[in-house]
């Protein structure tokens, strides 16, 4: 039987680092894409790296880079991969409103790289690319499906809109195995520090330790479809393991607010907050009176996506996948998570809550 050996571009964040703990989970080789940085940027891997951990020889971390085609062939030649989840990209939204061009070439132009370099070795390798519920942008109707129409709302969804067409057409045009997962936003204690749900719980937490005393927020009305990361990674690799590629909502179907979501935070510490005032000049405070939450304009996008909210009946029937993680489960397993790191009790990335093992 022929080994399965997957490449993994993004090993390094939120999602890569639970892709790669399910791929060695089911026997996989597995290499990742590692970009070279100044200061270390294998946090979330470093328990799978450990040659006493479950990765011991089974995980191949190369450096390359998806600005660099030359790197990207190197690794897919080496590699030869039998599957491959394109997962790295500039991930942030707000920021590619800075970075455009930036966002344009690594989010969308990576993934042409990837393709084009796959198709030119004539490799009959599987491809995942990591597509967003942020095509939809200004949505033409709730929930979203996969026969949704697209309004890109930011540099970062039009350079994510770039990669799903090119996905479709290898699929069409080489008969590429090429399936887009459109992934509504998925969190967990391992998410990036900049997004909203994380800076939250991270915060909160720092301030029932008395490490914070305030925490600023942009629009706290937008609403989002929020799942657990860990439960995602599944809904990938079961698209790789249809006989046909196909394009995927993966959602939880449920909505909440970033109001709510600090209002769940807070009220787990004990310390709930009642709202004042209004606009920018809305502020949260507690039973004591202490103002825990203001509104910074910095923190406002130029367009905003008001809501997302996803309808995952196709990978439910198809895939037989469903989210296992509810919203408040996934509040309380982050907030758990800061609450012991803002006490010192935890190092920086968990390693026991929502593992595959
Ligand atoms: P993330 O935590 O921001 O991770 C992004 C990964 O891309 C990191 O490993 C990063 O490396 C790597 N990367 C960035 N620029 C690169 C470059 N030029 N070359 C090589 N690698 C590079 O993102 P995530 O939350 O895991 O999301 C994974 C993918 O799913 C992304 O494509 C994201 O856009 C997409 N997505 C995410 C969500 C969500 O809610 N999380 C929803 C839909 C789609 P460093 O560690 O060195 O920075
Ligand atoms: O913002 C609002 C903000 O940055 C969520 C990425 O993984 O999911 C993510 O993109 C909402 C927005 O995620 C702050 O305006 C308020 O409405 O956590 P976020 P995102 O923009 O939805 C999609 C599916 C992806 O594909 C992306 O890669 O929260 N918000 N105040 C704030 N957001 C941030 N970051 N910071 C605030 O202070």
């Amino acid at each position: 039987m022929n080994k399965k050996r997957a490449l993994v571009t993004g090993i390094t964040g939120q999602d890569g680092s639970y892709l790669a703990e399910l791929l060695l989970d089911r026997g996989y080789d597995v290499w990742g894409i590692v970009r070279r940085t100044s200061s270390s940027n294998t946090q979330r891997i470093e328990h799978l790296i450990d040659s006493c951990g479950k990765g011991a020889g089974r995980l191949h971390l190369c450096y390359a880079d998806l600005q660099d085609s030359a790197s990207l062939s190197r690794v897919i030649r080496l590699c030869k991969p039998t599957e491959i989840y394109n997962l790295a990209a500039q991930s942030h939204v707000h920021t590619s409103f800075e970075m455009p061009v930036y966002t344009g070439d690594v989010t969308g132009l990576g993934t042409a790289r990837i393709l084009e370099a796959v198709h030119e070795l004539g490799l009959e390798s599987r491809f995942y690319q990591a597509s967003s519920s942020e095509l939809y942008g200004k949505v033409r109707e709730t929930p979203q499906t996969e026969v949704t129409p697209f309004y890109p709302r930011s540099p970062y969804a039009a350079a994510k809109a770039f990669a799903f067409y090119l996905t479709q057409n290898y699929r069409e045009s080489y008969g590429m195995h090429a399936s887009n997962g459109i992934l509504f936003n998925h969190e967990s204690p391992r998410r990036g520090e900049m997004f909203v749900t994380r800076k939250i719980t991270k915060a909160v937490a720092r301030i029932s330790a008395g490490h914070q005393e305030c925490l600023s927020l942009g629009n706290l009305d937008s609403r989002r479809d929020w799942g657990f990361a860990g439960d995602y990674v599944e809904a990938m690799w079961l698209m790789m393991q249809q006989d046909i590629a196909d394009d995927y909502v993966v959602a939880t179907g449920e909505m909440h607010s970033v109001r709510e979501f600090c209002e769940i935070a807070f009220n787990r510490i004990g310390n709930p907050i009642t709202w004042e005032g209004e606009g920018l000049d809305e502020i949260g405070v507690d039973s004591e009176g202490v103002v825990r939450l203001r509104i910074d304009s910095k923190y406002f996008r130029p367009a905003e996506v008001d809501l997302l909210c996803g309808n995952a009946e196709l990978a439910r029937n198809r895939l037989g996948w469903q989210p296992r993680v509810s919203f408040d489960e996934l509040v309380e397993m982050m907030m758990e998570h800061d609450l012991a790191e803002a006490a010192g009790k935890r190092s920086r990335f968990v390693r026991a809550v929502g593992m595959h093992s």
